[in-house]
């Protein structure tokens, strides 16, 4: 036999389905062998005391994502996957966003040109269709699917993104035609607009308001209205970053009718409470995320829904947008009033830690559930596996050598993301990678980046391959 190119020696291997202590070869970029006492490799990875894990898959994340209210992405597709590699994340599936009058084609194209000699880890786009003209419906879509871009996101909200029920049937009866999977952003565009109104004529404009403009309710309808054109359309979608019950008692709901709903949440939903938008002064616009973080009981159910399998995918929803920045939180300045204030928050870097440390090591969810929300799921769900998502033979050698005793504390500064902040500043977390291996080489070592920019390349995705939801 020849020599291995590389030997993680002596860790615990960690599946969605199995933990067991093995050595992993590694040649050619792919895992060739798993066992114990393997023969040494051209280079040794000692993983005792560790965990092996496959890379972390990220199956929504914002990089480089142009936007229309002169706003701006501060991550591209370089310091965004730096930091993703940083935790222990090696795959990203960001967003090539057609923006109205647009061809889709030239929204794909202006997302590889942003990517190209980038990435430092591998990367798959979805798609976010905001026009969907006659021509986008019959032949550009259904085109790119068959081109591996396999997924696409339907906004029920945002003024210059949201679809009507029409278009968000059209769009599905698309993706059960040429087997793609819809990942719908569910809140009642109308409601929140009306709350905004309301809230502004009384002078209301602070961060804190952004939770009482989108209510639990307009999650919930919007929920339930996805759900039903699920069920016309007759096809599989994910409700993606679901913040609390409600739209969890939608889904468990549609669920038990045998319905395949799938279901993606997002660190802030289980760290986060609207508390944390009531900060003093603009502090609260760090936190601002859509839907927006509920409170500590709907952080349990959110916990339950992970463990019991309601949650298919644990996503960051990285959207990394400065604070201190008129191209960021302040867009309008110091008070910029929460309807202006840019959505989202960072946390590609933290994505896998945070879940590891509340979750495993608090006994909420066990280690292969970590391994399924973070990677395997993902990579099925875009139709990646078992290319990735996989400790197997054959598969890529994506791995993540994890200390699970490592205790950080999280400083922004400490990050590797272009943002100022992160929402979980001074948060204390037990576990995070040491080593991350992208095709067989090492692109975190010894706290250090060892990969170039461009190193990463783009996988066209196959078909979504999920099994069906298990009722909880
Ligand atoms: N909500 C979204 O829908 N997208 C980006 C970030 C956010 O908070
Ligand atoms: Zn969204
Ligand atoms: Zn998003």
């Amino acid at each position: 036999m020849t020599r291995f190119e590389t030997i993680i020696r002596g860790g615990t291997v960690v599946t969605a389905s199995d933990t067991f202590k093995a050595d992993v070869g590694i040649s050619e970029g792919k895992i060739q062998a798993i066992g114990r006492n393997l023969p040494d490799g051209e280079q040794v990875i000692d993983a005792k005391g560790r965990l092996v894990l496959p890379g972390g898959v990220d199956g929504h994340c914002h990089l480089d994502q142009p936007t229309g209210d002169g706003s701006q992405c501060a991550d591209d597709f370089y310091t965004g996957t730096v930091a993703a590699a940083f935790g222990g994340t090696t795959t990203v599936i960001p967003f090539a966003c057609q923006f109205r009058g647009m061809p889709m084609q030239a929204a794909v194209d202006d997302y590889h040109r942003r990517a190209q000699g980038k990435a430092v880890i591998d990367y798959a786009f979805h798609l976010i269709v905001s026009d969907p003209t006659e021509a986008l419906l019959k032949v550009d879509l259904p085109r790119l699917i068959g081109e591996g871009y396999t997924s696409f996101k339907i906004y029920m909200t945002y003024d210059d993104m949201k679809l009507n029920d029409k278009q968000v049937v059209q769009l599905l009866s698309v993706a059960r035609q040429h087997g793609a999977m819809a990942m719908i952003h569910a809140e009642n565009s109308d409601l929140i607009a009306w709350l905004t109104d309301t809230l502004l004529e009384q002078g209301k404009t602070e961060p804190r308001y952004h939770a009482a403009a989108r209510p639990m309710l307009v999650e919930r309808e919007a929920t339930h209205r996805a759900i039903t054109f699920a069920e016309l359309a007759d096809v599989p979608i994910l409700i993606v970053h679901v913040s609390g019950r409600e739209a969890v008692e939608q889904i468990h709901w549609a669920q038990g009718r045998g319905m395949r709903i799938y279901a993606e949440t997002c660190p802030q939903y289980i760290t986060l409470t609207e508390e944390d938008l009531a900060k003093p002064g603009f502090e609260g616009a760090k936190c601002i995320c859509s839907p927006p973080p509920r409170n500590k009981a709907n952080q349990s159910v959110i916990w339950d829904g992970l463990d019991s399998g309601l949650f298919h995918i644990f996503s960051s929803d990285h959207a990394p947008f400065r604070y201190q920045s008129e191209t960021g939180k302040m867009l309008k300045g110091e008070s910029t009033p929460f309807n202006w204030i840019p959505n989202g928050v960072p946390g590609i870097e933290t994505r896998l830690p945070i879940l590891f440390s509340e979750g495993v090591k608090k006994g909420r969810i066990s280690l292969n559930k970590f391994v399924e929300l973070v990677s395997t799921n993902p990579a099925k769900m875009y139709g990646l596996h078992p290319r990735k998502g996989a400790i197997a033979v054959g598969s890529d050698a994506d791995v993540v050598v994890f200390d699970p005793d490592l205790r950080r504390v999280i400083r922004s500064d400490k990050l590797h993301h272009n943002v100022d902040y992160t929402p979980y500043e001074g948060m204390v977390v037990d576990g995070w990678p040491v080593t991350v291996l992208s095709r067989g080489q090492v692109v975190i070592g010894d706290g250090k980046l060892m990969a170039a920019a461009g190193q990463g390349q783009f996988l066209p995705c196959g078909r979504p391959e999920m099994a069906r939801p298990k009722v909880a």
